[in-house]
């Protein structure tokens, strides 16, 4: 269940060390923590607050496309990485809107600036959905997690499938201790926007069960680290499903473990709240491959959480 989670929770409200970060609202911190799901007792998706799944499948869909451009998350109503995008826009000089820095600690502070940056978002979203060449340009977010994961660039000038590659190797040499894929990549990791989260993942091939830990080396507790559990659940259970296996243990290991302290109050709601049984999922077994799936072909069963908790997300 989400207990390992919840303690986690409550571990860092209570004893994280007061830190401040890159986005100056302040946290609450550990280093170095792990939590467990066996994949084959439900599908890890928190019950205490509800997590909007069609998300998560979108996100991951995305990554696995290799693509980096976040016209295909909007395509999908997806919004979870668009202040990233918007950030390259507003402060380029093809921006000719109200100044937006910082929009992110202002808007929640200022109710008129709000207004503008809502209108200068709803600006933005259209034009990159309609807007070819201001896609191309605005909507791409570099050399994030699909680019790493399908399209690794070697000083050779080759690129490398590390996903592709992985699928070959669990399938050929399951007992080999190398099925890794890494979206670190020092030489990108300056000129990014945000360098990668998750950090670098290992699948693992036991009794015919597929595992995958993740280092993770910083999870924004509350409203982060719910979805990559579940996004990071997703991918074991495709890469099982794309290798003959069953699905085994999905392992979260974290580097700077944090809660916002804008989410301390929202934590604690949340950890009033008795966990549920985690819900079911139903893939379609007919296709064959992960690179084959849409978002119409999971299917989320048995899903009964708490409410949803609104909090603001840190940029
Ligand atoms: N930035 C920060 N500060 N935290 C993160 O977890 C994070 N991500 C991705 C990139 N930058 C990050 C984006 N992932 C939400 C969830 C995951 C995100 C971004 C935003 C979010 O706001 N979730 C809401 C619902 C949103 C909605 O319905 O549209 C929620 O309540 O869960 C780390 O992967």
């Amino acid at each position: 269940g989400e207990r390992g989670y919840l303690d986690l929770c409550k571990y860092i409200l209570e004893y994280g060390t007061k830190k401040m970060d890159r986005t100056n609202t302040g946290t609450y911190s550990v280093f170095g923590s792990q939590i467990r799901f066996k994949l084959n007792e439900g599908f890890p998706l928190l019950t205490t607050k509800k997590v909007p799944f069609r998300l998560i499948t979108s996100e991951l869909l995305w990554f696995i496309r290799g693509d980096t451009n976040i016209r295909y998350l909007l395509q999908h109503n997806n919004n979870i990485w668009n202040e990233w995008a918007f950030k390259q826009w507003v402060h380029s000089d093809a921006y000719d809107g109200p100044d937006m820095t910082d929009f992110g600690n202002r808007s929640q502070r200022d109710a008129s600036f709000r207004k503008q940056y809502e209108e200068q978002m709803e600006r933005f979203k259209q034009n990159i959905l309609y807007d070819d060449s201001f896609s191309e340009t605005f909507g791409n977010l570099g050399n994030v997690y699909g680019k790493q994961w399908r399209a690794w660039e070697t000083s050779r000038y080759e690129t490398i499938d590390q996903l592709k590659e992985t699928v070959k190797s669990i399938r050929n040499n399951p007992d080999s201790r190398r099925h890794i894929v890494s979206a670190w990549n020092p030489e990108d990791v300056p000129h990014m926007a945000l360098p990668p989260c998750h950090t670098l993942f290992q699948f693992y091939v036991a009794d015919g069960q597929l595992s995958c830990q993740l280092y993770q080396r910083s999870g924004d507790i509350f409203l982060g680290v719910p979805f990559n559990i579940a996004s990071y659940a997703l991918l074991t259970l495709l890469m099982a499903h794309e290798c003959n296996l069953e699905p085994g243990e999905f392992i979260l290991t974290l580097g700077d473990a944090h809660i916002y302290t804008n989410h301390a109050e929202q934590m604690k709601t949340q950890l009033g709240r008795d966990p549920r049984p985690f819900p079911s999922l139903e893939m379609n077994k007919e296709k064959e491959s992960m690179f084959a799936f849409d978002v119409t072909d999971f299917q989320l069963m048995d899903y009964h959480p708490h409410p949803a908790i609104k909090a603001p997300i840190a940029v």
